[in-house]
C-alpha cells in the first residue's frame, strides 16, 4: 500500500470511529509511549553466554532446530536490531545473567556490572531501556531440582549472592540508561513426584529471599519482580514458587507480583487476575506468553486472552503500573519473525483495546444494558482497527502490513543461513 492510501483509509477509519466516541489520536498517542519489554532469549533458545554448552534445565524447554540460532552476544544484538527496525516505537530489551558479555571466566555468584556494559552502551545508544533476570537454571548448582530452596545451604547460599549481586547490576542499569530496570526472580523449584513436606522447602524458599532483599537498593532505578508457576518439566507434582506462594510474600514483603500467562491451570486466565491484584500491589509485571495445553511458551497470536489481558490494563487505567513483558521461545520458525509477530500482536492488541468506547461500554454496564454491551463489544470486532494500526507502523517509519517479512527472509538468507548451530 502507498502512504497516500494509508493516510486515506487512517482517515477514513478514524472518522468512523469518532462517530461510536473514540478519539483516535489519543489512542496513537497512548500506544506510542507504550513500552514492550522484549525478551532476548527468543533469540538463542534459552541457552544464554555463561554456560552455552550445558543443557537446558530448570523446567524449561526449547524445541525445534531452526536455523540461525544467536551463538554469540553480538549476533544477539544485531538480530535484536533487526527485529527492532520491523516494530514501531521504543522498547526494552529483557536481558538474563546467562546473557553476560565478557571475555573473563565468571560464574553465577561473580556477575557485576561491568560484565553488562556492551549491552549497557548499546542499548543507550538505541534509547533502549534494559530489564533483567537473575538465571536459576542451566547451571551445575541447579541441584536436586532445587536452587533457592534447597537443603543445603552451600547450594543456596550460591544462588542468594547470585541473587544479590542480579539486583545490583539491575540497580547500575537503570541507573545508566535512566529508565527502571525491573529485576525479575523466578526459580524452578520443585518435585516431580508427591513430596511428603511442601511446607519446608517454601520456608526455605522464604528465608533466602529475604536474605536476598535484606540489602537495600535504589527504587528510582530497579524494582524487583517474583513469578510463581504452578509446575515444570520434572517439577510436575510440586512447585515450591506458586501462586499463593508468591502471592503472599510479594503482598507482605511489598515486592511487585509477575504472572505469566503460561503458568496457571489451562483455563485459569492471568487477565482476570490483573484487576484484583492491582488492589494490592502498587506495580505488576506480565509475561505475556502463550501456553498450549500446558506451559508451552508459544508465540502469541492475536487470541481472546491476548486481547483480554490488555483490555484489563487499559480499562483499568493501568497503564502506568503495569510492566509488560513477553516470554515465549519458538526454535521451529525464525526467531526474528518470532519476536516481530509477538511484539506487534502485543500492540495491536493494546491498540484494540485502547479504540474501545470504554465510558460508554461501563455506562451500559452501570446502567444494567447488558443488551447494549454486547451489542457494542461484538461490533467492535468488525471495527477497522488495521487502517489505525498501519498508519502508527507508517508514521513509526517501519514496514506496513506484510513488507517487513520480505525483510526477515532476506536477513535470513544474508545473515542467519550463514550460521552453524
Ligand atoms: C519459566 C519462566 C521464566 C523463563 C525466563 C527465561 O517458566 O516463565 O520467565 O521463561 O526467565
Ligand atoms: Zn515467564
Amino acid at each position: 500500500m502507498k502512504p497516500e492510501e494509508i493516510k486515506k483509509r487512517f482517515e477514513e477509519s478514524k472518522q468512523r470511529y469518532l462517530e461510536i466516541g473514540v478519539d483516535v489520536q489519543k489512542a496513537l498517542d497512548t500506544l506510542q509511549e507504550i513500552k514492550i519489554s522484549m525478551h532476548c532469549w527468543q533469540g538463542d533458545d534459552v541457552i544464554g553466554f555463561l554456560n552455552p554448552d550445558g543443557e537446558l534445565s530448570g523446567g524449561i524447554m526449547s524445541t525445534g532446530d531452526y536455523p540461525g540460532r544467536a551463538r554469540t552476544p553480538k549476533e544477539l544484538r544485531r538480530d535484536l536490531d533487526k527485529a527492532l527496525s520491523l516494530i514501531p516505537g521504543k522498547h526494552k530489551i529483557n536481558l538474563h545473567a546467562m546473557y553476560v558479555d565478557t571475555d573473563e571466566q565468571i560464574d553465577f555468584d561473580e556477575i557485576e556490572p561491568r560484565h553488562f556494559q556492551k549491552w549497557i552502551d548499546w542499548a543507550k545508544e538505541r534509547e533502549l531501556g534494559l530489564d533483567f533476570n537473575p538465571t536459576f537454571f542451566n547451571h551445575k548448582m541447579f541441584k536436586d531440582g532445587y536452587t533457592l530452596a534447597h537443603p543445603d545451604k552451600t547450594v543456596r547460599d550460591f544462588w542468594i549472592e547470585h541473587g544479590k549481586r542480579s539486583r545490583k547490576i539491575a540497580e547500575y542499569i537503570g541507573k545508566e540508561l535512566g529508565q527502571k530496570s525491573y529485576n525479575n526472580f523466578w526459580v524452578p523449584d520443585g518435585m516431580k513426584d508427591n513430596p511428603i513436606d511442601r511446607l519446608s522447602p517454601r520456608k526455605r524458599l522464604m528465608e533466602s529471599y529475604d536474605e536476598i532483599f535484606s540489602e537495600k537498593v535504589n527504587l528510582d532505578y530497579t524494582e524487583d519482580t517474583l513469578e510463581s508457576k504452578l509446575f515444570g518439566i520434572g517439577a510436575e507434582a510440586y512447585t515450591v514458587g506458586s501462586h499463593e506462594f508468591y502471592m503472599g510474600y510479594g503482598i507482605s514483603r511489598n515486592k511487585t507480583i509477575l504472572m505469566d500467562a503460561g503458568h496457571y491451570h489451562p483455563t485459569e486466565m492471568i487477565s482476570n487476575k490483573i484487576s484484583a491484584l492491582s488492589l494490592f500491589n502498587e506495580s505488576l509485571m506480565l509475561h505475556v506468553s502463550r501456553p498450549v495445553r500446558w506451559d508451552s511458551d508459544h508465540v502469541i497470536i492475536m487470541d481472546d486472552e491476548l486481547q483480554e489481558i490488555m483490555k484489563e490494563i487499559v480499562r483499568n487505567d493501568l497503564l502506568d503500573r503495569t510492566a509488560i513483558g513477553l516470554d515465549f521461545f519458538d526454535a521451529t520458525i525464525n526467531r526474528i519473525a518470532a519476536w516481530v509477530v509477538g511484539v506487534r500482536n502485543a500492540q495491536k492488541a493494546l491498540l484494540k483495546a485502547l479504540l474501545d468506547p470504554v465510558n460508554m461500554l461501563k455506562k451500559a454496564e452501570l446502567d444494567f444494558d447488558y443488551t447494549k454491551r454486547l451489542v457494542y463489544t461484538e461490533e467492535m470486532k468488525d471495527m477497522p482497527y488495521s487502517d489505525i494500526w498501519n498508519y502508527f507502523c507508517l508514521i513509526n517509519d517501519v514496514p506496513v502490513g506484510l513488507s517487513w517479512y520480505e525483510e526477515v527472509k532476506e536477513y535470513e538468507k544474508n545473515v542467519l543461513s550463514h550460521r552453524s548451530n
